[in-house]
């Protein structure tokens, strides 16, 4: 691949699609990886590639969850390992969280790979390696998960994730919490809440209102987590995608 000049207007853009590109031919994205980051972009482009007060309201919600739970897990895919693996370990250090790969494409050496790469980054313990349990209602192998990790987790964080397990999830009583730059997608439309924005930046928005929050009293994060109306939210992005497409228009 040909280096992408500093001074390119669409430098960003080109060295995240070079970064997917390269986890790939290393197995850590599947292929079809590639085509899920084209949707994604193409929704991020629409937005104006910056985190909009919504997704930033749904992140501080999603801090305040993360905070309250008995047993937090982060889910981890290739996508999210590729684009943001080191900020994922950070943020679940922190909260603390616990990580679990798991794969819509599941192979073991892929599994492997980035668990090795959560490991590089200082992840001291990562989850989903040996599955010991199945997510009930799931006929492929995101069902596979950990007891002490996903299965019995209460709140659960999903960047870029299926709507069929995000569902499941629910289904199993668990709240969830969605990072996906399309507000139609069944899994922004099926989570608790749901951060409208690229895992780039939503995971360090996340991170920044866990170091807020980390001091509120627990009354505090649970009225926040009381009064939030996911389906509200994603309404009002609907409605700054329009008003944003009619200024332009
Ligand atoms: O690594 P695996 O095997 O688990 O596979 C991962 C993919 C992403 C291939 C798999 O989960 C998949 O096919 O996902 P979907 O069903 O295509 O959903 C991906 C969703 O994430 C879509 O709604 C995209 O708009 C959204 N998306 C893509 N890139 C980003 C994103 N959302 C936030 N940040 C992104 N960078």
């Amino acid at each position: 691949m040909k280096p992408i000049p500093l001074s390119h207007p669409r430098y960003l853009s080109l060295k995240t699609r070079e970064k997917l590109s390269n986890a790939m031919k290393r197995g850590i994205v599947h292929e079809t990886g590639l085509i899920a980051h084209g949707r994604g972009e193409a929704f991020d482009y629409l937005f104006g590639e910056t985190t909009i007060p919504e997704a930033d309201d749904a992140a501080k919600v999603a801090a305040a969850a993360l905070l309250c739970a008995r047993n937090p897990v982060i889910s981890i895919n290739g996508n999210v390992a590729a684009l943001a693996a080191k900020e994922c370990v950070q943020l679940a250090s922190h909260i603390p969280a616990k990580l679990e790969v798991n794969l819509f494409h599941r192979t073991q050496e892929r599994v492997n790979k980035i668990a090795a790469m959560l490991c590089k980054n200082g992840a001291k313990a990562v989850y989903g390696i040996n599955p010991t349990a199945r997510i009930p209602g799931l006929n492929h192998d995101r069902a596979l998960c950990e007891k002490e990790g996903i299965f019995t987790a209460d709140v659960v964080l999903v960047p870029l994730e299926d709507g069929d397990r995000c569902q499941a999830l629910r289904t199993m009583g668990k709240t969830v919490i969605a990072i996906d730059l399309n507000p139609l997608s069944r899994t922004a439309q099926v989570a608790n809440i749901t951060i409208v924005d690229n895992v780039i930046r939503a995971v360090p928005r996340v991170y920044h209102w866990v170091q807020e929050l980390k001091g509120a009293k627990q009354s505090e994060l649970e009225k926040l987590l009381h009064t939030w109306n996911n389906g509200k939210n994603l309404g009002l992005v609907l409605a700054f995608l329009s008003k944003r497409l009619n200024s332009l228009s």
